[in-house]
């Protein structure tokens, strides 16, 4: 397997749509409005990753462009959860990909504790050979849910997947306190614009 070769395509897709994404923070500073996008982050999983997801699920080589869907994974992270819809809604009008599945892993958690929206989209890259749609993943959560799931996947990580009951049920409770936090901030959210509303203007004055 030439994995530079079946990997580029999607190191094309991680970069076009980091600039996209980050295209519409900046669009929504230089309109000083509340931007929904706190930060974007993608990456390309590593070859290693997606050896191990095809072994744990069973896909044979032949299968993985269509079934691991993350081998492109885009994460855009918001303060608040509306936030989060606004970007999905926002997403759902574009012309320049499809999206083929949206989970609402917020109104649905996981079993873990996991919160976050996920859409699975395909994306069109120009290559020599042509168009190619490319299946890439967009991850949409609040910096709550963005701390828990860090530290979740570092101890799913340091574990194999086999975190101790005791932890695990430690993470749930983890998870539901990142999601009052998140509950308790989107009360008082329009008191929390106001002021960084205020701060960036201040912020973007002249020095006099
Ligand atoms: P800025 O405006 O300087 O912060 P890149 O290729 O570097 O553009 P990549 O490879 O996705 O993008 O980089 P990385 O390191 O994964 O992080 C992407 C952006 O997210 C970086 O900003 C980080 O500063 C920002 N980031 C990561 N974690 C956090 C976080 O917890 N809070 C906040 N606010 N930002 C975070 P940029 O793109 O360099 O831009
Ligand atoms: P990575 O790169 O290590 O993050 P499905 O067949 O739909 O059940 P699938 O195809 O894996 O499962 O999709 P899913 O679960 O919708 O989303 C996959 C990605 O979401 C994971 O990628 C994680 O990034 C994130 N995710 C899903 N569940 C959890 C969770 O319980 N904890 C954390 N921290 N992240 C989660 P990978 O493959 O794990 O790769």
């Amino acid at each position: 397997m030439n994995w530079e070769a079946f990997l580029a395509p999607y190191v094309q897709v991680v970069e076009e749509l980091k600039v996209k994404l980050k295209g519409m923070r900046a669009q929504f500073e230089y309109e000083s409005q509340h931007s929904p996008i706190e930060f974007v982050t993608g990456r390309v999983k590593p070859v290693p990753s997606i050896l191990d997801k095809a072994y744990q699920r069973n896909i044979g080589m032949e299968k993985i462009e269509r079934e691991i869907q993350d081998i492109a994974g885009m994460r855009v992270v918001c303060q608040f959860v509306d936030d989060i819809y606004a970007i999905v809604e926002m997403l759902r009008t574009r012309n320049d990909f499809t999206i083929i599945e949206e989970k609402d892993y917020i109104e649905e958690k996981k079993d873990s504790g996991y919160r976050s929206f996920h859409l699975i989209i395909e994306y069109p890259v120009e290559t020599i050979r042509g168009e190619k749609q490319v299946v890439a993943e967009i991850q949409i959560r609040t910096l709550a849910m963005n701390f828990w799931a860090t530290n979740e996947h570092s101890l799913n990580y340091k574990y194999e997947g086999q975190i101790p009951k005791n932890i695990k049920a430690r993470l749930k409770r983890a998870a539901e306190a990142a999601f009052k936090l998140d509950e308790e901030m989107s009360k008082i959210k329009d008191e929390v614009q106001e002021a960084q509303r205020v701060f960036h203007t201040n912020k973007n004055k002249p020095i006099e």
